[in-house]
């Protein structure tokens, strides 16, 4: 990101950290729990400070292999027919770590190549393995 980037990031930021801070006695004294809730849930996110960059598509318009050349390793499955179906999330990682994430709640480390079994339609076919979200550590700059 160039230095004007950052600079705008880093002052809605603030500016959204300092409003959040401001509704959120609101929000609880007026007794909406979901309302709170969410709003903490957005608060501890922005506490974080993580950048969280959202790549969405039609079927087959190449974002897996964008996201391959961005990290430089074809990590994520591609193909010609409809594959990605499963929401992936990928952050920095001092190690290359697989995880998946299922609606249950329970978790398990995966090697790389078995994550086809669980992100596409033809591993996992209208999510019949129950699979939430696949976590995905790796030691990429760009992901730094
Ligand atoms: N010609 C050409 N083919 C590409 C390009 N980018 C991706 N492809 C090919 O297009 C096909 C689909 O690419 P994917 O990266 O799997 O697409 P996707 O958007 O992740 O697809 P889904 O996960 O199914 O939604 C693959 O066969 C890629 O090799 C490109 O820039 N040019
Ligand atoms: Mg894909």
């Amino acid at each position: 990101m160039g230095q004007a980037m950052l600079d705008l990031y880093s002052a809605y930021h603030q500016r959204t950290a300092a409003a959040l801070d401001r509704l959120l006695p609101y929000a609880r004294e007026t007794g909406s729990p979901t309302l709170a809730s969410g709003l903490e849930e957005l608060q501890r996110k922005l506490l974080d400070n993580r950048f969280y960059l959202v790549v969405l598509g039609q079927f087959k318009r190449g974002k897996s292999t964008s996201i391959n050349s961005l990290i430089g390793d074809k990590l994520l499955p591609t193909s010609i027919v409809p594959l990605t179906s499963i929401v992936t999330v990928l952050r920095f990682g001092d190690r290359p770590q697989i995880e998946v994430l299922f609606k249950d709640g329970t978790r398990k480390e995966i090697d790389r190549g078995s994550i086809s079994d669980y992100v596409t339609e033809k591993g996992n076919p209208k999510n019949v393995k129950s699979v939430d979200h696949v976590e995905i550590s790796y030691p990429s700059e760009y992901l730094k």
